[in-house]
């Protein structure tokens, strides 16, 4: 499998579950501003959305969207607990938390924070939405080490990326010990690390 990832993006986090099942993927490394594929290519010929995470599956099929793609990933290995069981409460906590990280953080923070659709009052506005959220976050952790039951799982991966870059924009997550705590359980995983520290070096090449 292939997936198509940007350093740092919120790829990141489908690059973290693979680290942390032990699913092999080729890495494959694309400038978002203009779609090209490391190495040759277009993102857009394999993702006419041009968005990454972008999975091509060894039958060739590409599978897009964050949390499915998380979720797909998780479900390829059920015993590493990435992704609880269909049918279980965990599974719906996992897709409630996938659901909120892609609307209310991603999107609604940094994605209007960084597009050149937004004015200075919108970017302001997106910045500014972000305390509330990072307080109900913080709130849901209180007492317990991830977000959905016992173990970390995808929508951790997820909540993962989107705190470490929050601090590299400027948004302080510091001003919850919990999150704080959380963030370095997480870099404390090897996958976590692992995927962490690679993007971190890619992106400053
Ligand atoms: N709806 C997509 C959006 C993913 C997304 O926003 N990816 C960003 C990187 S964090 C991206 O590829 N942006 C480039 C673009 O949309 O042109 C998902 O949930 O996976």
């Amino acid at each position: 499998m292939e997936l198509f990832y940007s350093p740092l993006a919120c790829s990141l986090a489908s690059h973290i579950v693979c680290r942390e099942a032990d699913i092999p993927v080729t890495l494959r490394r694309v400038t978002l501003s203009t779609k090209e594929i490391e190495g040759g290519g277009s993102l857009f010929d394999i993702n006419p959305k041009g968005a990454v995470p972008t999975l091509r599956r060894d039958d060739g099929s590409v599978l897009t969207e964050g949390p499915s793609v998380l979720q797909y990933l998780g479900d390829l290995k059920p015993a590493s607990g990435l992704c609880p069981a269909f049918g279980t409460d965990e599974r719906y906590r996992v897709i409630e938390w996938l659901n909120y990280v892609s609307t209310e953080l991603h999107k609604r923070v940094f994605y209007m924070m960084f597009t050149p659709e937004s004015d200075d009052a919108a970017k302001a506005a997106a910045r500014a939405a972000a305390p509330r959220r990072l307080d109900f976050v913080a709130r849901a952790l209180e007492g317990r080490d991830y977000l959905a039951g016992s173990g970390f799982t995808v929508a951790d991966a997820y909540l993962f990326w989107w705190l470490t870059l929050a601090s590299r924009v400027g948004i302080d997550t510091s001003v919850h010990g919990v999150l704080e705590a959380y963030k370095s359980r997480c870099a404390g995983r090897p996958g976590v690390g692992a995927a962490l520290s690679y993007e971190a070096a890619q992106a400053a090449r």
